[in-house]
């Protein structure tokens, strides 16, 4: 085979693309108690009472935190886990999700 030959095979891609990680957000609420979205934080993503409370406490201002970044499949469920704890007790609160930039 020749030098030019050689130069213009196309290369096989050895680089895998890492699948996008995505966001669980928490929506802030006029009705769902503090303490209970607390609560929820530490029970679903495993943060202690500093971290829940900055969370909470930052979603109550701005209207929307980031609470943790994680494979799709897991985002998903931890939000519909942590939604339905709520639905449960019959309060609104929300954890969305949506793909990291
Ligand atoms: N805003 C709620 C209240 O004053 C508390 C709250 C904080 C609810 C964060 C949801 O994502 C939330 N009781």
């Amino acid at each position: 085979m020749s030098d030019i030959d050689a130069k213009t095979r196309t290369r096989t891609r050895v680089k895998t693309a890492r699948p996008k990680l995505h966001k669980v957000m928490l929506v802030n609420d006029d009705f769902t108690p503090r303490e209970f979205v607390t609560m929820v934080l530490k029970a679903e993503f495993g943060m202690n009472e500093d971290q829940a409370f900055i969370v909470m406490m930052t979603a109550h201002q701005k209207g929307v935190c980031v609470v943790a970044v994680y494979p799709q499949d897991v985002a998903e469920t931890k939000a519909t886990r942590a939604t339905d704890m709520a639905r449960g007790k019959g309060y609104p609160l929300l954890f969305t999700t949506e793909p990291e930039e």
